[in-house]
């Protein structure tokens, strides 16, 4: 059985070491509304390439796990009902049943660590959640970024989960953590989460994926850039809505994997659209950044 599936262009660029970035599907089925959700898809390509880097977005199309899916296949991922979010623990019985489904940050770092994808740009990664003491709701994306080796960059993680947790886990989890030319560590739509954390350029962000391949450590390394400052939402406004989504999901009994969505979707309508709007701004940003750390990994010797 042939179990990953990966484009022609992508196949080509990695014989010939050339920089790719992986992106991940979940933001298009379950992150954003139509047609928001198609058109950053696509925008996002063309960013990647500007920098001259080839982007490859990875979903599960009829039970193929795709490594650089096309336009028709965004198209699907944007407008189709049932389309599956896929974390690790889902891939498995996607394939099998051949469903279609998008892929979590776990699914594509997976995806793109078997294809021998070394970068990632992506909006937001799961982490430890709020409720964590009665819910044990820890997301699966934490432990596969500990073995896929590959440099993840995102706004951080946002502040509906329990972000000094989050952070605390990547360090047992031995995944390093930086800011992207910030010392604050950022808070997804907010630049900054109050939480100190260490600095690094591009530069110093490929280097450090090179050193890693000399000491042979599997651990992903975790990016995080701050939201362009003309989308930041104001921290305590932002704040009181993460707050009343919560209490929403509690009251409705939102649960597992739905959990992250709906609060999505959530802030989404509290916030009328600014939300939905920080977050493209800087899915744009980061796939930018990805692909010029991933051009000096290639580029440099
Ligand atoms: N955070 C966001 N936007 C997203 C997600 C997280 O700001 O779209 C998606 C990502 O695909 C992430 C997944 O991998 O949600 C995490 O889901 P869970 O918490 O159920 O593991
Ligand atoms: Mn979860």
């Amino acid at each position: 059985m042939k179990t990953l599936q990966v484009s022609n262009e992508i196949r080509e660029a990695i014989i010939e070491q050339k920089p790719i970035v992986a992106l991940e599907s979940t933001i298009i089925s379950h992150g954003l509304p139509y047609p928001d959700n198609k058109e950053v898809a696509l925008r996002i390509h063309d960013i990647v390439r500007e920098e001259g880097a080839v982007p490859a977005t990875i979903a599960i199309i009829n039970g193929q796990l795709k490594v650089g899916i096309d336009e028709e296949d965004i198209e699907r991922l944007a407008t189709e009902e049932g389309i599956v979010k896929t974390s690790l623990r889902d891939l498995p019985g996607v394939l099998t049943k051949r469903r279609t489904g998008s892929t979590t940050v776990a699914t594509t770092s997976y995806a793109a660590s078997q294809a021998g994808i070394r970068f990632f740009a992506t909006g937001g990664i799961g982490g430890v959640h709020r409720e964590f003491p009665n819910s044990m709701d820890v997301s699966n994306d934490l432990i596969t970024l500990a073995n896929s080796n590959i440099c993840v960059v995102s706004a951080g993680i946002k502040s509906i989960l329990d972000v000094p947790n989050t952070l605390e886990m990547f360090e047992t989890l031995g995944v390093p953590v930086y800011g992207y030319e910030t010392t604050r560590y950022p808070g997804f739509y907010t630049t900054d989460s109050g939480i100190n954390v260490e600095s690094i350029t591009k530069e110093e962000a490929a280097s450090l994926m090179r050193t890693k391949d000399h000491l042979t450590l599997d651990q992903s390394v975790h990016i995080a850039v701050p939201v362009p400052e003309e989308a930041a939402i104001d921290p305590d406004w932002m704040q009181s809505i993460i707050l009343e989504a919560l209490e929403e999901a509690k009251k409705q009994q939102i649960t597992g994997k739905d959990i992250t969505p709906f609060l999505l979707k959530t802030i989404h309508e509290k916030t009328n659209g600014q939300s939905v709007k920080a977050n493209i701004a800087l899915i744009k940003n980061n796939a930018k950044i990805a692909a010029q750390i991933a051009s000096s990994y290639y580029n440099t010797n």
